[in-house]
């Protein structure tokens, strides 16, 4: 392309002072994508690493239980309409595969069985052109996000999902999200933790066909203390303002030192939690990034 530019065109971009090659001028697609594969709105969490079983009521729980990365693939990017309108909307997914390290054995030793994960995450993003074609990413910026959701992919059927998710200060409602097709503006619309504020994380949750009692396991991965992934309760404890109303809730106060800047809601079916040797492993999760005021 850059061979049939004329001299004249070639002259006017190099009097606007255009320092790129016109050879290596990226098209509106790959700008996006370049963005989204930069943009720490756009990454995905994958849950990863240790946390608190049962908040005190560890005998009820596995003795450790956590997930370790083995793989993620690259993002792929679906792109539901045409760049050149300036503004965007991408369909973002990325799979990964991981352990499930479970260990239901109250021994004070630590001899987990693992369950193969397979999961797929995904989220939608809206994008608009606010600059120059000149500027970083030819001017494209990411202004809206949907919480980010993880699926199975591993063939077996899920059973657990997050149906609802809100974050409070007290009263005040910081966030919340009932449909995870909701987007939310990047610039005003996301969670803002302060650090040392304690929040509340409520949450609803579904079993398409229970047979435990409990029939899952809640927990939430965020700014939290001690561990970034909490346990979830519907007993009225920890910030739970009603128990047994299907409410699930864990409140805390934001752990300024934390690399954990998202809140995410997760759900293990009690089926994947009982036994460390059945391939059965079975979760759902939402994510949603947050900012740290
Ligand atoms: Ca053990
Ligand atoms: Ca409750
Ligand atoms: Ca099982
Ligand atoms: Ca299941």
């Amino acid at each position: 392309m850059g061979k049939l530019i004329t001299a004249a065109a070639f002259m006017t971009l190099m009097t606007m002072g255009c320092v790129q090659d016109p050879e290596t001028v990226l098209s509106d697609s790959e700008n996006i994508r370049d963005l989204l594969q930069s943009s720490g709105s756009v990454a995905m969490t994958p849950l990863d690493g240790q946390g608190e079983r049962g908040g005190g009521k560890d005998a009820e729980f596995p003795e450790h239980w956590w997930r370790s990365l083995t793989s993620e693939e690259p993002m792929e990017f679906i792109f539901e309409n045409d760049p050149a309108a300036g503004v965007c909307t991408v369909t973002v997914i990325r799979t990964l595969e991981a352990a499930f390290n479970i260990d239901v054995t109250h021994d004070g030793v630590l001899n987990p069985g693992v369950k193969p994960v397979s999961d797929i995450r995904c989220r939608r993003v809206i994008l608009q052109r606010t600059g120059e074609e000149t500027d970083p990413h030819g001017g494209w910026e990411v202004t809206h996000i949907t919480p980010a959701v993880f699926s199975l992919n591993s063939g077996l059927e899920q059973q657990v999902y997050v149906q609802s998710m809100a974050l409070y200060a007290g009263d005040e409602l910081l966030w919340e999200c009932r449909s995870p097709d909701t987007f939310y503006s990047v610039k005003d619309g996301l969670p803002v933790l302060e650090p040392g504020t304690q929040v509340r994380v409520e949450a609803e949750v579904l079993h398409t066909n229970p047979v435990y009692e409990p029939p899952y396991y809640v927990y939430v991965h965020g700014p939290c203390p001690a561990w970034p992934r909490h346990w979830m309760n519907d007993e009225g404890l920890w910030g739970d303002i009603a128990a047994g109303d299907g409410v699930f809730s864990y409140e805390w106060y934001v752990e300024g030192t934390s690399d954990h800047w998202f809140v995410a809601v997760d759900v293990l079916d009690a089926d994947t939690m009982l036994d460390q040797e059945e391939d059965d492993y079975d979760s759902g999760a939402w994510g949603i990034l947050a900012l740290r005021s």
